[in-house]
């Protein structure tokens, strides 16, 4: 590994001497690592190299083109803030191609993530998640390509999954009759968004589509968020994209892989922070039926992730990075654990949505 990181790191230009190298192991599509070199007058600088996974994205350097204008378009409405600034190569480009595959490669940012996990480390990830669909409220969403086809498109989701299970390559269908079972008795609240946003009822936004807690970087003494990160499926789509997907990963009792699923629960407090600093920044222009569907995003994110984790599980694995065998079968377990709390807990949970958006809205 080493050989081909000094590789990448001098495509990108990167001085000094090379120390070391992490690999950075959240996330569960890319690879990441942080590379560290000394600088010509002795102090050290770190980078964060990435292997783009060319199965998920296809193709990468418009995924690259995307992250481009997005971030440009940020970075001139909030001039000094941190932000990821991708190295170039020598004939200018955002990336470097070799047989390995597909590099990029960006300034490292000291910060914590979420690692301390508090109600008001939480509302700043909430604020600074509403910030960043702000910043893009007036980005056109037709300037981005979609790079990753169908995303969100949670009836497609389904669809695949009933293919995966007819067609049961490694004869694991026979052993999720629970699972898909339940699956197939949430669809219809499962395809809200999709179904609202058919019908014209959702206004089409840029989303940032993968709205899980740790892309946000906390700055390490305030706790204020500093940095929204991971823009790789910035893409149109709709509000409760990003709304449910962040309560999915950041209010659950437990890790979204948590092999213990009884243990699975939508935890309010986080719910009704997240949901405050969200709305805090969000809810003067979102529409009365945008709000009215965030606390059903949560479900409708939760079971169309659980459908994905199981579908790659039939299928043996293709897509996520799996730890351990049965680790998709795990992560769908305890995904739709989540989406049975949240099933009893949707009345409370619209009820904190409600008293948000009043505070904000000021009536
Ligand atoms: C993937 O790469 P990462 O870990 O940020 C996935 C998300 C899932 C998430 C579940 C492109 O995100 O959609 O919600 O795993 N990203 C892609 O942990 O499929
Ligand atoms: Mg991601």
């Amino acid at each position: 590994m080493t050989e081909q990181l000094k590789r990448v790191c001098r495509a990108f230009r990167i001085e000094g001497e090379w120390a070391s190298y992490e690999e950075i192991s959240v996330g569960n599509i890319n690879h990441t690592y942080k590379v560290n070199f000394i600088q010509k007058d002795g102090r050290p600088k770190s980078y964060i190299v990435q292997k783009v996974n060319t199965y998920v994205y296809k193709n990468p350097i418009q995924v690259m083109e995307n992250i481009d204008r997005v971030t440009e378009h940020i970075r001139a409405k909030k001039p000094g803030q941190t932000a990821l600034h991708f190295h170039h190569t020598i004939d200018r480009k955002t990336y470097f191609q070799d047989t390995d595959g597909f590099w990029r490669l960006f300034n490292y940012i000291p910060s914590d993530s979420c690692v301390d996990m508090d109600l008001r480390t939480i509302h700043n990830a909430g604020e600074a998640f509403g910030e960043f669909q702000m910043q893009l409220s007036d980005f056109d969403p037709g300037q981005l390509y979609e790079t990753i086809v169908n995303f969100h498109n949670t009836p497609w989701r389904y669809e695949r999954l009933e293919e995966a299970v007819k067609a049961d390559p490694l004869g694991r269908a026979a052993g999720v009759g629970e699972e898909l079972a339940y699956l197939r008795s949430v669809r219809e609240k499962a395809c809200i968004l999709t179904d609202l946003y058919r019908r014209g009822k959702l206004p089409l936004r840029v989303t940032h589509n993968d709205t899980k807690i740790n892309n946000v970087l906390f700055d390490q003494e305030t706790k204020r968020a500093l940095v929204v990160i991971d823009l790789d499926t910035v893409m149109p789509g709709v509000v409760g994209h990003d709304f449910g997907d962040a309560v999915r990963f950041a209010a659950n009792f437990v890790a979204e892989d948590c092999a213990e699923p009884e243990r699975a629960g939508v935890d309010l407090e986080i719910f009704r922070a997240f949901a405050d600093g969200f709305l805090e920044n969000t809810a003067a222009a979102l529409t009365e039926t945008e709000i009215g569907t965030l606390a059903r995003s949560c479900l409708a994110l939760t079971a169309e992730l659980s459908v994905r984790f199981l579908d790659d599980y039939i299928r043996g694995d293709p897509y996520f990075k799996i730890r351990s065998p049965e680790h998709n079968l795990v992560r769908a377990r305890c995904q739709i654990a989540l989406a049975k709390d949240m099933e009893r807990k949707m009345d409370a949970m619209d009820a904190i949505i409600r008293g948000c958006a009043e505070k904000y809205l000021g009536s």
